[in-house]
């Protein structure tokens, strides 16, 4: 099978995400990594996605030999579908809507970091405190949420999976904040998963340039 060729860059948690996934399905060394800057787009990226985000996949299903895709889920679940041992995405049942739910969550709270950082580099002036508390709400609401759920340690699922990314992320853009103190069970949860390959093999690091 041809290899794929992920467009990502190395402070998006979304991308992160992908990789992650990726490497727990075993199929990481069938990815050519192509970095970028979305912002910038001086790679090209608008000419494959016209979103210009990462992470954009681009895959030969046999049918398309070209299949542009986006959406870090949308990018998991075709992965996922590739048909290795491992299963991100629960087929049915409690276990499905788990994960999911646990998708949304973590996507959301990830969505409210990105603006809560983006924010916070515009000038004081320019700052909206207001939205400022609002990104800040969903962030600790959150992690409260997480802090009430039994997360996996062997073979975790998509969800999971979105919750190391967003502790990852967080300890990445605010390496002073203390997320942990208050919510002890998520924390130790973390400590664990983080050491593993596939959080090892896809740190977050600031963009070249
Ligand atoms: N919902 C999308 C979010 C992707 C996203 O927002 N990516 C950011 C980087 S973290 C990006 O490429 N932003 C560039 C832009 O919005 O123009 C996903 O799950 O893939």
């Amino acid at each position: 099978m041809s290899a794929m060729e992920l467009w990502y860059s190395t402070t998006s948690p979304f991308a992160r995400k992908v990789r992650v996934a990726a490497e727990e399905l075993g199929l990481s060394s069938r990815i050519r990594l192509h970095e970028t800057n979305p912002w910038r787009d001086d790679g090209g990226l608008r000419a494959v996605n016209p979103l210009c985000k990462v992470p954009t996949l681009v895959a030969d299903d046999g049918v398309d030999d070209r299949l542009v895709l986006y959406e870090s889920g949308v990018i998991c679940d075709y992965l996922d579908a590739l048909g290795s041992e491992r299963r991100l995405f629960p087929e049915s049942g409690h276990a499905r809507w788990r994960a999911l739910v646990l998708q949304g969550l973590c996507d959301g709270a990830l969505t409210a970091a990105g603006r809560l950082f983006a924010e916070e580099q515009k000038r004081n002036e320019e700052r909206s405190v207001a939205m400022i508390a609002r990104f800040t709400a969903a962030i600790d609401a959150a992690l409260d949420d997480l802090e009430t759920r039994d997360l996996a340690f062997a073979e975790p699922t998509i969800g999971d999976i979105c919750v190391a990314v967003f502790c990852g992320y967080l300890d990445f853009r605010w390496p002073q904040r203390d997320w942990r103190t208050r919510r002890p069970r998520l924390a130790g949860w973390f400590e664990v998963y983080d050491m593993g390959v596939s959080m090892q093999k896809t740190r977050h690091r600031p963009m070249r340039g």
